[in-house]
């Protein structure tokens, strides 16, 4: 809410520690450079872009190489960057990267408020331990550690995450979940949709229940972390692990706008765009999918009908010059 009379701060956040994948930490320079960013302009006071952070930047405060540290390190100096632009008022709009970098955005939103609402956008529910995880990337944990799920000994490289509460968290469009996540989901009584879900129910009678859920107030504080992956693969082709079945690109744009319009959205992760995956056609599909996600970041409300009626406009234009041509 009240965008106009806010900064919108941009962070590349370009890390690609949690996976395995090459090209992710170069989406925050290739949407700069493809200008995806130019319409904020006009829905924020000024846009102040703080350019790109790389893990590469903290290596040498660090003794050790220790994967867990430098994730650490680099997790907790992203989550006092964006804390600081949170305490100018300012929106924080993170790109990554792969997701390990919402352990420091929600880090930042966290430390800013305590009780701020989380809503997960995403194919997996990147809650795994190191117990749990198939694959032993970190992109599908941060919540674990968030969540003080870890092991004494993974949960230790990480003191400053203070414990995230399980009722501020829900989720959308998940379709991939491990065993073990499926546990801590079930255990913990996280609410969740799955795309299927969304499917059924209709992302508008989701986004009441998840209103119900969190029981709104102006002013209320929300985070979205935004896994390109929960979008079906149709429009965000180019990612790493990308899982047919997914939201559809309107759903993922009434998401953010309502939480644009209806709360205090203080933080949008964009993340898992990889720019160097796919061919020609699916990196044009992505960067036109990635333009309308940000286009969605407005006070306006409706943004998809509002579409509509511009078409119904422009037919009727062309209406009247046939009818003109006639006479
Ligand atoms: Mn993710």
């Amino acid at each position: 809410m009240n965008l106009l009379k806010r900064n919108c701060t941009l962070i590349g956040a370009s890390s690609q520690i949690g996976q395995e994948k090459d090209g992710v930490e170069a989406a925050p320079q290739w949407l700069r450079y493809n200008k995806v960013f130019d319409h904020l302009n006009t829905e924020f006071k000024s846009v102040l872009d703080r350019g790109d952070f790389a893990p590469e930047e903290i290596m040498h405060l660090l003794q050790t190489e220790e994967e867990l540290h430098i994730l650490s390190h680099y997790s907790q100096n992203l989550a006092q960057k964006i804390t600081n632009e949170l305490k100018e008022d300012n929106f924080v709009l993170t790109i990554g990267g792969d997701h390990s970098i919402a352990v420091g955005t929600l880090g930042g939103t966290h430390n800013f408020d305590e009780d701020v609402k989380l809503i997960w956008v995403d194919a997996h529910a990147d809650i795994n331990t190191f117990k749990t995880s198939p694959t032993g990337n970190t992109h599908g944990m941060p919540l674990a550690w968030h969540m003080h799920l870890m092991s004494e000994e993974n949960q230790k490289p990480f003191p400053w995450i203070k414990k995230f509460k399980k009722e501020n968290l829900v989720y959308l469009g998940l379709r991939d979940i491990d065993p073990g996540e499926q546990a801590y989901l079930n255990n913990l009584g996280i609410k969740y949709y799955t795309a299927d879900d969304v499917g059924i129910i209709g992302i508008e009678n989701v986004l009441k229940e998840i209103d119900d859920y969190f029981k709104p107030n102006p002013g209320k504080n929300v985070h979205i972390s935004f896994d390109v992956d929960g979008i079906d693969p149709h429009f965000f082709p180019a990612t790493g692990t990308p899982v047919s079945g997914g939201l559809s690109l309107d759903d993922g744009k009434k998401i953010i706008n309502h939480f644009c319009v209806n709360y205090k959205l203080l933080a949008l992760d964009l993340v898992e765009i990889n720019p160097a995956l796919g061919d020609a056609g699916d990196i044009q599909m992505t960067l036109n999918s990635t333009r309308e996600l940000i286009g969605s970041l407005s006070e306006k409300s409706n943004i998809i009908n509002d579409k509509n009626i511009d078409k119904i406009i422009d037919k009727n234009t062309d209406l009247e010059v046939d009818s003109s041509t006639l006479n």
